[in-house]
């Protein structure tokens, strides 16, 4: 029997450092909404959509170093952070999706209650909700790109291995829209793993937001590749485990950083079928 579903691939702009929360968050819920009028019951927002792209920053921490407890001054850094799910500033996207019967994807980072050791852990994360406004799953980047020490000879940075940890909880697929889902962030999408083990579990669509800069600092030979490896890694992982791939991208020229703007949308067989 064949099951259909309308999805929305909402790329988004640049955010800029100080742009408020509430700002960004209007963005996003004129995608929605736009989303709705096409008809979409589900939106794919990037990764880290409520923010600016924070890791190409060495973002002053003062105290002692440490992923998981950054410690010092961490006012600016955490403020990057969300604390709660829905949070304060998130609940009306929660409110307008139940009110639009519109689920979406959203990526955040995300800082955690203190564990029974005391300590916060911060994630690049990702989560599903569906058209009743429910979290149906969430998702904590597994694949950590960039470095953990600034590295002052770089343009810009990419400290996503100072700000993130890895997951503890891997890849897992969600029952949700009448399917199998699967989430995954950015650099996860490089390493055939990713949809492998999604796809050994069931998953039949695949949504993967992603901030792309296209200066590769450790190799720029590779920057002409940017817009071929994005294609080559979501298609070859839709078509080798038989998945929808959703590709969403944070892209254009964000703080000056120039990043890769090529959403698209890919079928099982590996062709992209809208970008
Ligand atoms: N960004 C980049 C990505 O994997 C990167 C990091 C760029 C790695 C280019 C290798 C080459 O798309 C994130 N956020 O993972």
């Amino acid at each position: 029997m064949t099951r259909e579903l309308v999805v929305g691939a909402a790329q988004l702009g640049p955010i800029a450092r100080d742009e408020p929360r509430s700002e960004v968050i209007e963005r996003l819920l004129t995608l929605l909404r736009r989303g709705a009028r096409y008809g979409c019951e589900l939106v794919v927002f990037p990764e880290l959509a409520l923010t600016t792209f924070f890791p190409r920053w060495y973002l002053d921490e003062g105290g002692p170093g440490g992923r998981d407890a950054i410690g010092g001054d961490t006012n600016e850094l955490d403020a990057y952070y969300e604390e709660e799910m829905p949070s304060v500033a998130t609940q009306v996207l929660f409110d307008e999706a139940k009110r639009l019967a519109v689920g979406f994807c959203l990526g955040y980072a995300e800082l955690t209650p203190p564990d029974a050791d005391g300590r916060r852990h911060r994630y690049n994360t990702s989560m599903l909700v569906d058209r009743t406004g429910e979290i149906v799953g969430t998702y904590r980047k597994v694949h950590i790109p960039g470095h953990e020490d600034h590295e002052p000879w770089r343009k810009f940075q990419h400290l996503e291995r100072r700000y993130f940890e890895e997951s503890p909880d891997g890849f897992r697929t969600f029952e949700a829209f009448g399917g199998t889902f699967g989430m995954a962030i950015c650099n996860d999408r490089r390493w055939p793993e990713t949809y492998r083990v999604l796809g050994l579990q069931g998953a039949e669509m695949v949504l993967i937001g992603y901030n792309t800069p296209l200066d590769y600092a450790p190799d720029p030979s590779q920057n002409p590749l940017q817009s071929f490896h994005n294609h080559l890694v979501m298609q070859a992982g839709a078509y080798q485990n038989g998945t929808w791939v959703v590709g969403v991208a944070k892209g254009g020229i964000e703080e000056g950083v120039e990043s890769l703007a090529q959403t698209a949308i890919i079928a099982p067989s590996g062709q992209i079928v809208a970008q």
